[in-house]
């Protein structure tokens, strides 16, 4: 019982790790950057055994990048902008098919990137939604509008099916153990600017170096 107190999901504490991800000098730092992710995934398997082909793939690139983080060439993993500069440099990023490095840190965050994009659009529809708003309904137009141009067909097949499987909007706002309605939205204003600076810096960091269709 008391682990599974432990282990309650807090949309609190998952958008706090967030808010830790900036540096002063505005980099992102790559281990903050996966707790969020954790903290997303642990929220997305209390929902049901339905979304366990999506928490395994989420799961299996936050651990290729925690691997990163922890080898011998962990220093140069700190924020995305040491790594983007490290692995470009080192030659270590499969540009335009995989071939010698097909789980670079670059290939493999930029999947996370653009599923932080799907965040954001989806969780600005749950803060503006009213009452009856269907969650499914919200869930499937943010990921059409970001992630499924990058899915192929199978997949988003399978995403759209998962959908249907969403609580409804009151019973996700309990699981997100945030209070009330209002207090949900409250929260959700506060934590969006911050998702889409994130998201923002590193899709202009991508951009940059034009990293934003790795294979
Ligand atoms: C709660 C509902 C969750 C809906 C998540 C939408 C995303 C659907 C994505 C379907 C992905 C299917 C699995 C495989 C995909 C890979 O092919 C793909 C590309 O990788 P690769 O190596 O083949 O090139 N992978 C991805 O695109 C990465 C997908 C990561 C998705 C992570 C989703 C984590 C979701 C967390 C739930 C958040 C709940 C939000 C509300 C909480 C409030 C803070």
């Amino acid at each position: 019982m008391a682990n599974s107190v432990e282990e309650k999901f807090s949309l609190r504490e998952v958008l706090d790790t967030f808010s830790l991800c900036l540096s002063e000098n505005k980099e992102v730092y790559v281990q903050h950057y996966v707790e969020g992710w954790r903290g997303l995934v642990r929220f997305m398997n209390s929902l049901g055994s339905v979304f366990s082909f999506i928490s395994k793939d989420a799961v299996n690139k936050i651990e290729i990048l925690v691997n990163f983080l922890n080898g011998e060439n962990g220093a140069h993993y700190v924020t995305i902008q040491s790594m983007v500069k490290y692995e470009l440099d080192n030659e270590l990023v499969d540009l335009t098919r995989r071939d010698k490095h097909p789980e670079s840190g670059c290939r493999t965050l930029l999947r996370l990137h653009r599923a932080l994009r799907w965040l954001e659009l989806f969780l600005e529809r749950l803060r503006t939604s009213s009452e009856d708003s269907k969650t499914s309904v919200m869930c499937s137009e943010a990921y059409n509008e970001s992630l499924a141009q990058h899915h192929a067909w199978i997949i988003r097949k399978a995403a759209g099916t998962a959908f249907w499987a969403l609580p409804g909007r009151q019973t996700f706002f309990d699981v997100m153990n945030v209070g009330t309605p209002e207090q949900v939205v409250a929260m959700l204003g506060n934590a969006l600017p911050l998702i889409s600076e994130v998201y923002n810096i590193t899709e202009n960091l991508y951009a940059q170096h034009d990293l934003l269709q790795l294979p």
